[in-house]
């Protein structure tokens, strides 16, 4: 994981955690999707991410195998787009601080947050 230490997003997931909890880190992170989604697919795509990377997360100058490689990490069902739940997990994951700090978070951040969606 030590190769992610440039992406900006890693610092301040375990502080928004603390802050809001999980429930209100989750309604974070599903802003964050909604700016970053391809508007006429309702997914986040390669070219939405490579678009809006650097406006939304911060993250400028990204490669296009890094794009790539988070749409890839975070494809859980293999279609080659991020769904809303495919992007919370991935940026939870992309968290090492986070993860560290509790799984159990994640765990009832996403039912909270997918219960009645599924
Ligand atoms: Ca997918």
């Amino acid at each position: 994981m030590a190769e992610r230490g440039s992406l900006k997003f890693e610092d301040f997931l375990p502080t928004m955690a603390e802050k809001m909890g999980g429930e209100g880190l989750m309604k974070e992170l599903c802003n964050g999707f909604r700016l970053l989604v391809d508007e006429s697919r309702g997914v986040i795509t390669f070219e939405s991410l490579k678009r809006k990377a650097s406006s939304v997360l911060g993250l400028v100058g990204l490669r296009d195998e890094e794009v790539m490689g988070m749409i890839e990490e975070g494809d859980v069902d293999g279609d080659g787009v991020l769904n809303e739940m495919e992007f919370c997990v991935l940026m939870f994951r992309l968290s090492p601080g986070l993860m560290e700090q509790s799984e159990l978070l994640l765990e009832e951040a996403l039912e909270c947050e997918f219960n009645d969606k599924l």
